[in-house]
């Protein structure tokens, strides 16, 4: 059992975090078709791809700025109640503005849900702005700009994300200089889908503090070396590499491996109900598939705190 310590999640896209029982009174309510994305209560999809796909075909069920304060607020409040005390949301605008809603009020709704959650149960939650491969670089950079020019005092980082295998990291050079010149927090999603290159790439490129999974890592040993060295920190999502068939089961699961080798991990759900999965249930595979105590475990949410894109002084309190 975990649900005594105290979590933090740094990687979990808000879309990807909506529960299905939502999804379908949001379908319900505007009359959208999704039989072919939702059965059973649970999301359809059988690879990377296609989860991308049924991700951006259920999002389209929340459709107003009311829409996405109830869905942040909704998932906030279950961290909230297993002992979570900080978590960054990956948003995207772009979303915002293919719903025809418009980024600003898809930002505002879910900066009024994280309002409402932190009142009612005093969880902190911040926003990471993401550009998504897959709708190609221009929108990059239109997501990076987005997030430089908001000024707001909830968005703190910068992220990208989407189809792996688009393009290469060189390519979103320029939206990450636009986030970077900002001074946003920067991390990427590499490692994942492509192996050890795309984590180099990313190192090169972005210099970020942060990598989304980087999990492919250990395919490379002076790689692993260079992460431990450089301090950067792994949002290591367990549930989701297992789901997406990363590695083939938590036995050959690297986040142990990664640890002892010095490098700073840290435990997130990703997209939730997609993979099956929890914070909560990430917490106790870290216990049940990876053995560690509950001390280890601590450390894991000290390297989240320590890592996460926050004013300082908000820190000092969590930590
Ligand atoms: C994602 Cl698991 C994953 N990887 C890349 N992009 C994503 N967007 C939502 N989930
Ligand atoms: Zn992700």
């Amino acid at each position: 059992m975990t649900r005594h310590l105290k979590k933090v999640e740094l990687h979990c896209h808000l879309e990807g975090a909506a529960p299905p029982s939502l999804t379908l009174a949001q379908a319900r309510k505007y009359n959208i078709d999704i039989a072919a994305y939702l059965k059973d209560g649970a999301y359809v999809w059988h690879d990377f791809a296609s989860f991308l796909q049924c991700y951006d075909k259920i999002s389209e069920v929340y459709k107003t700025e009311e829409d996405y304060a109830l869905l942040t607020e909704t998932y906030l409040g279950e961290l909230a109640s297993v002992g979570t005390i900080y978590s960054e949301l990956i948003v995207s605008p772009d979303h915002g503005k293919r719903i025809g809603l418009g980024a600003d009020a898809y930002i505002a709704g879910v900066c009024e849900g994280i309002r409402r959650a932190e009142a009612a149960n005093g969880i902190v939650a911040r926003l990471i702005v993401t550009g998504e491969r897959h709708f190609g670089p221009d929108s990059v950079v239109g997501a990076a700009e987005y997030a430089a020019k908001a000024r707001n005092p909830l968005i703190t980082g910068f992220n990208l994300a989407g189809e792996e295998r688009m393009g290469r990291v060189a390519d979103y050079a320029r939206a990450f200089d636009i986030a970077r010149d900002a001074g946003l927090g920067l991390t990427i999603h590499a490692g994942e889908v492509c192996g050890p290159f795309s984590v180099a790439d990313a190192l090169d490129v972005v210099r970020p503090s942060r990598i989304g999974h980087g999990v492919r890592a250990i395919e490379d040993e002076a790689l692993v070396r260079r992460l431990a060295e450089q301090g950067t920190v792994l949002e290591v999502c367990p549930g989701s590499n297992i789901a997406l068939k990363v590695f083939p089961d938590f036995a050959a699961h690297p986040l142990r491996r990664l640890k002892e080798a010095g490098v700073r991990v840290t435990i997130s759900s990703d997209d939730p109900p997609f993979f099956h999965t929890s914070l909560e249930r990430e917490y106790e595979l870290a216990a049940s598939a990876f053995g560690f105590t509950d001390s280890e475990i601590d450390e894991l949410t000290r390297t989240g705190l320590e890592a996460a894109f926050v004013d300082e002084e908000t820190r000092k309190v969590l930590l």
